[in-house]
């Protein structure tokens, strides 16, 4: 059993994690509005990959003998400067989400809950591997600058993960 802290903690990050989600998901929506369907198929990717977050969570806390309970999710920003302005919100919400996965573990820890600290240690490489590729991002970004062509062409790229992650949902 988890204690009333533990549970109602993983509560709201598993209402993070679904506010995660839309979040992309509002992402995803701005890209194509800007014409920008490899970014938005990235966009969606990453929001189904939290929303896997939100039931990794979910089952976890069934599995302690508690219960999931649902709050509201807040609305999600809907409009960005640029691609990206939108990225560097991405690597500021990562971070947010990488502190609050700290603050978790931290309260595993005061609370002697073994089994939290197991799973959470799982959420914490991801966050690692989350920042890094929002920071390998922005950077591309940067260098493509202005250039129409040069954003064009990342385009094409960042579609490859959508087409990649569906291929191997396929199998
Ligand atoms: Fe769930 O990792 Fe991003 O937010």
């Amino acid at each position: 059993m988890m204690t009333e802290k533990m549970v109602a903690a993983f509560n709201d990050q598993i209402n993070k994690e679904f506010f995660s989600e839309y979040y992309y998901m509002a992402m995803s929506a701005y890209c194509e509005s800007i014409d920008l369907p490899g970014f938005a198929s990235w966009m969606m990717a990453q929001a189904q990959e939290e929303h896997a977050h939100a039931l990794r969570f979910y089952q976890f806390v069934l599995d302690r003998d508690a219960r999931p309970t649902f709050a509201a999710i807040d609305a999600p920003k809907e409009e960005y400067d640029s691609v990206l302005d939108m990225f560097e919100h991405v690597l500021k919400h990562e971070q947010f989400v990488s502190k609050s996965i700290n603050e978790l573990y931290k309260l595993a820890l005061e609370e002697d809950d073994y089994p939290s600290q197991i799973e959470l240690q799982w959420y914490i490489t991801e966050q690692v591997e989350e920042e890094k590729t929002a920071k390998e991002i922005i950077q591309q970004l940067r260098w493509v600058g202005d250039k129409s062509t040069a954003l064009f062409m990342l385009d094409q790229k960042m579609a490859g993960r959508g087409t990649a992650e569906a291929a191997s949902a396929a199998e």
